[in-house]
């Protein structure tokens, strides 16, 4: 077999230059669907598959796909990631899953192979839902779970997600077919501390939590700070804390892996000499067990009420976003281990407590996810790291599960025995 070489250094410096796209002063990524920073990060990554060899298509909803061709027209395997970030975020989430793939393709071209079945490397948009409010958008549109119609209608209040995408010019036709790969990889940074701190090179996705997202909007009357009585107020900012507290106890008590968020916050008319006539609230509630999850919700909602109710408010609960727990496929959980042991790479299995759009494809594609470490567990922050040895390492494993999935003369094993997504 030719010699196959993961080059460190070259996956290094790519995703240092696709971190210099959007950075700021202080070394944060800000790179929201739409944006400069959004553009020129895709027409970076699209420029480097085209260099690789690569044919890329974008479709309706502004996702990427990038075909390797193989030997044959069968079915394809796919992998990908995104490289939207959330608004004061890290140079790995996401990127790592695209430009780690891409490194493999890299390192093929180098070793003169090509796959039997070819290779999609897929940039799904907004998968953050920082800008739109609704994350995993593209794998949702992908997999048919939400209407493009719908999703291209959606606006921050200033732009719809179609106008956004006409205007950077990720406005392509149709929607990729996620139906018709045989199976899809995701390689992905940790965003918890497990393997930073048991020194394992990778983690083996089994499942994925349920990831919700609603808009908790509490109305009140906006009034002078300085002359309207403590007990003639209907202040929606009070409201909306006491609601957040309650969210913390729920949650708390809840089970193991049950967490919720207010991570946004929008108070108007936001003067600090007015009474909050209205506080929008982005609530994030997950859980690994679907049923806890929902009950969760039916609390959280009742304690939106109540506390509603204690100041006479008035609150309206819309739910954005509503990903089922997904449990990763069995067989492809296998080729990752067996991935692991050929590149000498110890591993262990792991859930994964944050949303991936590969928890959408699971339902109709066989889907495995790949973590590397992220140091002391940092996420979504500017402080996410991973090094480059753990890149190298995680790489490495993911090319000998690729290679194994595409097929033909380099592969390392026979096809899978499954075109249907089983549960562990
Ligand atoms: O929010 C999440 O879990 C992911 O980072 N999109
Ligand atoms: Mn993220
Ligand atoms: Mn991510």
């Amino acid at each position: 077999m030719n010699d196959i070489t993961i080059d460190r250094e070259r996956l290094w410096s790519s995703l240092q230059k696709l971190g210099e796209i959007g950075e700021t002063d202080d070394g944060a990524m800000v790179r929201v669907t739409g944006s400069p920073a959004d553009a020129a990060a895709r027409d970076t990554v699209v420029s480097w598959f085209e260099d690789a060899g690569m044919n890329v298509t974008v479709d309706a909803v502004g996702n990427i796909k990038a075909r390797l061709p193989g030997t044959t027209d069968e079915d394809p395997v796919m992998t990908g990631s995104h490289i939207d970030t959330v608004p004061h975020g890290g140079k790995f989430d996401g990127v790592v899953g695209v430009l780690a793939p891409l490194e493999v393709v890299r390192a093929w071209n180098d070793a003169g192979i090509t796959p039997e079945r070819p290779l999609d490397i897929v940039v799904f948009t907004e998968e953050e839902g920082t800008r739109f409010g609704v994350g995993l958008l593209g794998s949702l549109v992908a997999t048919g779970k939400l209407a493009l119609a719908d999703a291209l209608e959606l606006s921050d209040g200033n732009e719809t997600v179609r106008e956004c995408l006409a205007s950077i010019g990720y406005n392509g036709a149709g929607t990729i077919d996620l139906s018709s790969a045989t199976s899809f990889l995701e390689i992905h940074v940790e965003q918890g501390p497990i393997l930073d701190e048991s020194e394992i090179d990778v983690g083996i996705v089994d499942a994925v939590a349920g990831i919700t997202h609603h808009r908790v909007v509490f109305e009140g009357t906006a009034d002078h700070a300085g002359n309207t009585p403590m007990d003639m107020r209907r202040d929606a900012y009070l409201g909306a804390a006491q609601f957040a507290l309650e969210l913390e106890s729920i949650a708390t008590s809840a089970g193991e892996h049950s967490v919720g968020t207010v991570g946004k916050s929008t108070v108007s008319p936001n003067g600090t000499n007015v009474v909050p006539g209205r506080v929008e609230l982005g609530v994030d509630i997950r859980d690994i067990d679907s049923k806890r999850l929902s009950h969760m919700i039916d609390d959280a909602k009742a304690a939106a009420t109540n506390a509603a109710d204690a100041r006479g408010l008035d609150v309206r609960w819309e739910t954005l976003l509503e990903v089922e727990p997904t449990d990763l496929s069995a067989e492809i959980r296998r080729r990752l281990e067996r991935a692991a042991n050929s590149t000498d790479s110890t591993y262990r299995t792991m859930l994964s407590g944050a949303g991936h759009d590969a928890m959408n494809v699971a339902e109709t594609v066989p889907t495995g996810m790949l973590f590397v470490p992220s140091e002391e567990g940092l996420s979504h922050t500017p402080e996410e790291f991973t090094s480059p040895e753990d890149l190298y390492r995680g790489t490495r494993v993911l090319e000998a599960a690729i290679r194994d999935l595409v097929g033909g003369p380099h592969a390392v094993s026979s096809p899978l025995s499954e075109k249907h997504p089983d549960s562990a």
